[in-house]
């Protein structure tokens, strides 16, 4: 397992955060091993998140109100890393498999790199009736991405993944919720920048129930991936 990163001075771990105390502080301890950073972009919880994880060294950002993704767009306009990374607060990614996400960026050899839940495996993408809408929605997604761009990405979904700053801020993203993910991905290849994928695995989220309902939001992930395969 490995304890640090050669690459750490030049990465920023951000991690939206809605009430999860549970998790975060533990969370930030084991990622800033691995960045000069750690910062949480909080959609104003209600518990104790914040005071945790400022208490365990990361620096705070707050979201306007309106999702993940919002969260995720107010890290990329306040931050200047040279590389990003995101992960999400309920313990679902695994700190130690930063160095194999970063890798390729620092080799040169991709400007955005996702983790995969399926080449790395999900301990949330099976079971539940909602799982299943999941993985069929986004294996949906990630065909029409690899057709359109003539690439062949397993998943298009993950908020696990590492962004050059540079990248990042010419994507001009848009979208409030967790529609940011394909956002991020269609709009990387459509600049003509590398991605590539890495396995990692996906942990059950340790407390409490998912703050997404990915049902709710289908008709959302459909339009924006419209939107963003074809203008
Ligand atoms: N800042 C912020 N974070 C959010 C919001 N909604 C969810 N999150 C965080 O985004 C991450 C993913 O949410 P989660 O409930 O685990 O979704 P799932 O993994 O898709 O089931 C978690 O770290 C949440 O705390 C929001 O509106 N604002
Ligand atoms: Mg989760």
């Amino acid at each position: 397992m490995p304890r640090s990163c050669k690459w750490k001075n030049n990465i920023g771990v951000v991690i939206c955060t809605l009430n999860e105390e549970k998790t975060i502080g533990d969370l930030v301890n084991r990622a800033k091993k691995y960045a000069s950073e750690v910062c949480i972009v909080d959609g104003h919880s209600k518990d104790k998140t914040v005071q945790i994880a400022r208490k365990s060294g990361a620096s705070i950002l707050y979201d306007e109100g309106k999702g993940k993704g919002n969260a995720i767009r107010i890290a990329v306009k306040k931050k200047n890393y040279p590389v990003f990374v995101f992960m999400d607060a309920d313990c679902s990614h695994d700190p130690d498999e930063i160095p194999k996400l970063v890798k390729p960026i620092f080799e040169s050899k991709a400007d955005h790199v996702t983790g995969s839940r399926l080449l790395g495996g999900s301990d949330e993408l099976h079971g539940t009736f909602d799982e299943f809408l999941r993985l069929a929605g986004s294996a949906f997604v990630t065909w029409c991405i690899n057709a359109r761009f003539n690439v062949r990405l397993s998943d298009s979904q993950n908020g696990f993944r590492a962004v050059k700053g540079k990248v990042l801020k010419e994507l001009d993203l848009k979208e409030d919720s967790t529609t940011i993910e394909q956002e991020m991905i269609m709009k990387t290849l459509k600049k003509g920048y590398r991605i590539d994928e890495v396995p990692t695995h996906e942990y059950k989220r340790k407390y409490g129930t998912s703050r997404i309902s990915v049902l709710k939001q289908a008709h959302r992930y459909l339009f924006s991936l419209v939107k963003y395969l074809f203008f």
